[in-house]
C-alpha cells in the first residue's frame, strides 16, 4: 500500500456540530469536500454544509429551493412503495430523483491551518435560481491575480453542472450561471496560464458508452471553453476502476502538473492518487499512481453518512508540503500533508 499521507493529530478538524445550521429546523449532517485559499494573511476553507429538517419517525423530509427561492419542505412516506432509499445520499420517488440533504457553501479560517472558525461577517453561499435549486457543492477555489474563480457543483431537476462565481474580496461575489452543462463536475481551473491559455479538468459522465473519466478543456478569457479532451479512464480491476475527477487545480512542479484526483471502485470506496501532466503540453499524460497515495483507513473515513470516502478538493502548497483539506466519510472535515517529491518519485 502506498500511503503516503502524514494525517492531522487533531482529525477531524471540522465536524457538523461545529457550525450553526442556516435556519431554524434545520439541522448540519455533513460538512465536507473544502475549497481552500488564502486571503488576508490566513487559510480559508470553502466548506460545504449539507442540511436537512429533523426527521420525524417514519418519514423522510428534505428540502429544495422552490420557484420564489424559498426553502420548501418535501415529505414522503417511508412505507410508500414508489419510495426507493437504498442510497444514504439520493431517494428516488416515481421516476425522480431527489439529494436527501441540501448544500450551502460557507467560509471558515485560520491562521495556523489546523484551528478554523466560523467567519460570520462573511454570508454563506446558497444555491439561487432554477439550476441549483438542490443546492450547491464541493467548490474548487482557483486564483488567477487577484480574482478567486469558484467551480462547484450545481445540482437541481435539471441535472448535475459546474457553476462559476468569481470574488476579489468574499463579501461581493458575482455569479456567471452554468460554465459545464450537466452531466460534468469535480472542475478544476490550473492558477497559471500555459501559453496564452487557460486550462481546466472535469469530470463530464458518459454512462451508456463510456464512463466517469477526467477531462481537460481550454479557454482564451474564461468564459468559453472547447478543444475537449479526454485525459485518464477510470481502470478495470484497480481502485479508480469505476470513477475518476479532479481535485483542486493542479500544482506546478519542476516535472510537471501535479494533479491529485480521487477514484472510487464499484463499491463505492474513495481513494486519492495522483498524476502528473506535461509542464507545457497539459493533455499529455506522464505518469499516474498505480495504489492510490491515500485510503480511507481511520475509523472517521470509514464510517459515517457514506463511510470508506476521502473527498479532497481544495490544499495550500508550501515548498514540498502539501496539505490538504478533505472530507471524510462525507461527515466530517480532516487535513494531512504530503511530500511534493515523494507523491513524485511514486509516480517514477
Ligand atoms: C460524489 C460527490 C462527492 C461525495 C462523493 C462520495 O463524488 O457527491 O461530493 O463526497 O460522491 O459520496
Amino acid at each position: 500500500m502506498a500511503n503516503l499521507a502524514n494525517r492531522f493529530g487533531s482529525n477531524p478538524i471540522l465536524a457538523p456540530a461545529d457550525l450553526a445550521p442556516s435556519a431554524p429546523g434545520m439541522r448540519i449532517e455533513c460538512l465536507l469536500n473544502p475549497g481552500v485559499f488564502r486571503f488576508s494573511g490566513k487559510t480559508w476553507l470553502l466548506v460545504r454544509v449539507a442540511e436537512r429538517p429533523e426527521q420525524n419517525p417514519g418519514i423522510t423530509s428534505l428540502p429544495i429551493v422552490g420557484e420564489t427561492g424559498q426553502i420548501e419542505i418535501l415529505e414522503f412516506n417511508n412505507d410508500d412503495p414508489k419510495l426507493d432509499r437504498d442510497d444514504p445520499r439520493v431517494i428516488r420517488y416515481d421516476g425522480r430523483e431527489y439529494l436527501t440533504t441540501m448544500s450551502h457553501l460557507r467560509l471558515v479560517s485560520s491562521t495556523d491551518g489546523i484551528h478554523f472558525e466560523a467567519e460570520p461577517d462573511y454570508g454563506l453561499l446558497s444555491g439561487s435560481g432554477p439550476l441549483e435549486s438542490y443546492g450547491i457543492e464541493d467548490c474548487r477555489v482557483a486564483q488567477i491575480g487577484d480574482t478567486y474563480y469558484l467551480t462547484y457543483t450545481q445540482v437541481s431537476q435539471h441535472g448535475v453542472g459546474v457553476g462559476l462565481r468569481t470574488t476579489q474580496d468574499w463579501h461581493t461575489i458575482t455569479e456567471h450561471g452554468m460554465m459545464l452543462p450537466p452531466h460534468n463536475k469535480d472542475c478544476a481551473i490550473f492558477d497559471e496560464v500555459i501559453g496564452d491559455k487557460y486550462y481546466v479538468l472535469h469530470r463530464p459522465s458518459s454512462p451508456n458508452l463510456g464512463g466517469n473519466y477526467i477531462w481537460l478543456a481550454e479557454s482564451p478569457d474564461l468564459v468559453h471553453w472547447g478543444n475537449h479532451h479526454c485525459l485518464v479512464h477510470s481502470r478495470p480491476g484497480m481502485w479508480d476502476s469505476a470513477r475518476v475527477g479532479a481535485g483542486a487545480a493542479p500544482i506546478r512542479t519542476s516535472e510537471g502538473w501535479l494533479e491529485i484526483y480521487h477514484g472510487a471502485n464499484h463499491g463505492h470506496r474513495y481513494c486519492l492518487g495522483a498524476m502528473l501532466l506535461h509542464p507545457e503540453q497539459p493533455r499529455r499524460v506522464i505518469a499516474r499512481s498505480v495504489e492510490p497515495i491515500m485510503e480511507p483507513v481511520e475509523p472517521y473515513e470509514q464510517q459515517g453518512f457514506f463511510g470508506n470516502v476521502i473527498f479532497t478538493n481544495g490544499h495550500v502548497v508550501d515548498g514540498d508540503v502539501l496539505t490538504i483539506y478533505y472530507g471524510a466519510s462525507d461527515t466530517v472535515i480532516c487535513g494531512a500533508q504530503f511530500s511534493i517529491s515523494q507523491i513524485l518519485d511514486s509516480l517514477s
